[in-house]
């Protein structure tokens, strides 16, 4: 009667707040979108990993939208889970409702995106890649393959979605990256939005503004594939007439990579699930985790994305 009892009120014992009623941990997610291949794979990665977990997991896309995460998170708090975890889509604008989380004594794991937030007690950790990072080995690599180049070397650029620390911190990797040479120059550089649709459209106005585009470096692979095709009806060789460095390494980004149609992949893996709910485990049992988990990664040249093709987990 008495374990009954316990489980219809819900009160398992120890796992403060959990709205399942057994001893499983509820965890509430508020997801960015769908916006991107390497989304999608991020999506499939935590959503495994919390089955494999025993982990119940509360999902929600936001479709891109701050005022929906917010909504999410506000709903979780509600629901009493017992963690929540989410990807912000832009910097800011996070404190009001992160402070609600922390005044109802829920504990938040920020995955893939940081906040700005000057006050990091309103998040337990944070697990993701180094973003100026993958900007900096995109912009390394230029350099070195146009070392010889006499200049200049025009460069267009499509951004990730504004406001993201994703767009704004590989666009720092990589302008300090080049700045090591004046010969090269960003001509333009406008948001894609991280889409394909919108990677294609920009490039189509990159292309009727400039005819001597040398280099396009797209913030993910999605705007990259989409500017592909904005090139190729443009009767330009990807790959040839405009060198492309993209950020990601999916699986269409790599192939596209291997068949020499994008010259350069700075690797961001999505496959945060499985270290997310170790750290979703360690929090809720109120052990002190590491405030940051940056993934590890690697880069692809056209050889390396041959070779790797076969085992892509995504
Ligand atoms: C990076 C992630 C970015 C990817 C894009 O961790 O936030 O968002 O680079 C995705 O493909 O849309």
């Amino acid at each position: 009667m008495m374990v009954a009892t316990a489980a219809a009120c819900g009160d398992s014992g120890g796992s403060e707040g959990s709205g399942s009623g057994d001893d499983s941990i509820v965890l509430g997610f508020s997801q960015v979108g769908a916006e991107s291949g390497w989304r999608t794979a991020n999506t499939k990665s935590i959503q495994e990993s919390a089955e494999e977990a025993g982990i119940e997991l509360k999902f929600a896309d936001a479709q891109q939208k701050q005022e929906n995460q917010i909504k999410a998170i506000r709903n979780y708090i509600a629901q009493r889970v017992d963690v929540i975890a989410f990807s912000p889509v832009v910097e800011s604008g996070w404190d009001t409702v992160l402070k609600e989380a922390k005044d109802a004594e829920i504990p938040v794991i920020l995955t893939d995106r940081a906040v700005d937030s000057a006050d990091d007690t309103l998040y337990e950790t944070f697990i993701g890649s180094d973003f100026v990072q993958e900007g900096r080995l995109s912009g390394e690599w230029l350099v070195e393959e146009f070392a010889d180049a006499p200049g200049p070397v025009k460069i267009v650029e499509l951004e990730g979605t504004t406001g993201s620390a994703p767009a704004n911190d590989r666009k720092q990797g990589f302008g300090e990256a080049i700045a090591a040479d004046p010969k090269f120059e960003i001509i333009a550089s406008q948001t894609g939005e991280f889409t394909r649709a919108k990677g294609k459209e920009v490039m189509e106005a990159f292309l009727q503004a400039h005819n001597d585009i040398d280099v396009l470096f797209a913030h993910n692979d999605d705007m990259g594939l989409g500017a592909i095709e904005a090139i190729e009806a443009a009767g330009l060789v990807p790959g040839q007439d405009i060198t492309i460095i993209t950020i990601d390494a999916v699986r269409d980004g790599m192939q596209a990579l291997a068949d020499g149609k994008i010259n350069f992949i700075a690797e961001c893996s999505p496959l945060l699930g499985p270290q997310l709910m170790e750290l979703v485990e360690q929090v809720h049992a109120g052990e002190t985790v590491p405030k940051r988990v940056v993934t590890e990664e690697t880069t692809f040249t056209q050889e390396q994305a041959k070779e790797a093709l076969p085992t892509r987990e995504y």
